[in-house]
Formats: C-alpha cells, structure tokens, sequence
C-alpha cells in the first residue's frame, strides 16, 4: 500500500490541484474519497485530519498537510523531480506571484457553481461577469505565448490554475477569439500524461455543449 494518502473527491477543483502535481511527479498515492455530499469531511475521523473540514488532505506517513496550495508546495520540496518551482529567482517570484493572485482574485469568484447549480444566467450576474473577463484578460497577457505561465517550465503556477481554467473555458465559453493564448496553453496543458489521465477534463468538455451555461462568450 502508499505511503501517501490523499483525500479528495472526484471535480473539486482544489483535490484536482493535488492529484495534478502527485501525478506530473510521478508518485503513487491511494486515493481516499471523502464524501461531502453524505458530510463525511465534517465527521470526527477527518476532522482530525483536517479541522476546517474540506478537501484536499493529504497524508505522508506522520505528516498531513491540508490546503491546496500547501499540499503542492509539501509536494515539491519532498519529491524535488521534477522540479515544478523554477530555479530562476525571477521566474520562481512570478510562480509564487501567479499563485498569490490566483487565491486572491479568481479562485473566489465560483461563476461556475452559481451558473451550473444555481442556474443564473449573464442578465444575473453582469458584474460579477464583467469582472471576470477583466481578470482573464491580464491573465491571458501574464501568458503571453507561453508555453507556461513561467516561460518554458510548466509549473505550480499552471497546476494551481488549471481546473479554474478548463471550467471557464469548457464550463463558461471563455471565447477563443478575445482569449487565444489561455486556449492554446489549455490545449498544451492538456496533452501532458499527467493531465490526460484525470478523468474530469472529459467530464468539463462536455461542458461545451451546453450553451446556455456560456456566460463569458454573451453579450452584456
Ligand atoms: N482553500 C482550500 C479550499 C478547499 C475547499 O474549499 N474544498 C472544498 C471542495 S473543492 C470543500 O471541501 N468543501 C466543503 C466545505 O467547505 O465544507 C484549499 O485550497 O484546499
């Protein structure tokens, strides 16, 4: 059995980040799902593991490590190969910056659940739209041509991003046209094995079809 642990469920976009830096590293893991929907992550055996009661957790023999972001980084310091933090002082400050940004600005924004789940639609939501399209614009520049946000190393910068960008472009019709480099460097992403093997990016492309669901590609 692995050493490693780790405690997920399948679509969290925060699990997601985990199983995407375990799997680009190469680690094997056993994967404990934990069933939010029954309340088992506010049941006293995971709370033990994880007090806020969310998921990811992972667990290293005498080491647990919750929060997403703390998880990848344990990750790279404990499994250095391959690197996934760039060398590069400068390089390594727009890592760290892209993933500060990241936390702060989209990853609260849950268009997403408010537009699959809660059935809102762009008349609904025209300010929280038009900020997210403002967001995604000066992450598209950060991009550039890429490959990867830090130039040609793909890094946690990318994998911390990843699953909020397969949902706004598959989920939420980010257009291509006003969008061409996230695009391009989702389909990049998407080619590696590690990304490949993830069964939610099938789950998200089927996401395109439903139209009604694209409110970053209407008119405000
Ligand atoms: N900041 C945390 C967020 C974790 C999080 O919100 N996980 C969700 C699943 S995607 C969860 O467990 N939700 C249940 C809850 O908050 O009660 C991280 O990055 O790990």
């Amino acid at each position: 059995m692995s050493e490693i642990k780790l405690y997920a469920l399948p679509f969290s976009n925060n699990a997601m980040r985990a199983q995407l830096c375990l799997d680009e590293k190469g680690l094997a893991y056993e994967y404990v799902q934990v069933d939010l929907f029954k309340g088992a992550h506010k049941q006293p055996e995971f709370l033990a593991i994880n007090p806020r009661g969310q998921v990811p957790a992972l667990v290293d023999g005498e080491i647990t490590v919750y929060e997403s972001v703390a998880v990848v980084q344990y990750l790279e310091l404990r499994h250095p190969n391959p690197p996934l933090i760039p060398s590069d002082p400068k390089r390594m400050a727009t890592c760290v910056r892209l993933i500060g940004e990241f936390n702060q600005k989209l990853d609260p924004t849950n268009i997403f659940g408010s537009v699959k789940f809660g059935g809102k639609r762009r008349a609904d939501i025209e300010d929280r739209v038009g900020k997210l399209l403002a967001e995604c614009r000066l992450w598209e520049g950060y991009l550039g041509k890429g490959p990867y946000f830090v130039g040609e190393m793909y890094s946690l910068a990318d994998i911390v991003v990843l699953p909020f960008f397969a949902v706004a472009i598959d989920g939420l019709g980010l257009p291509v046209c006003d969008f061409p480099n996230l695009h391009a460097w989702y389909e990049r992403c998407k080619s590696r094995p590690s990304v490949v093997k993830q069964p939610w990016f099938a789950a998200f492309a089927a996401d395109k079809a439903n139209l009604d669901q694209h409110v970053l590609a209407q008119p405000g």
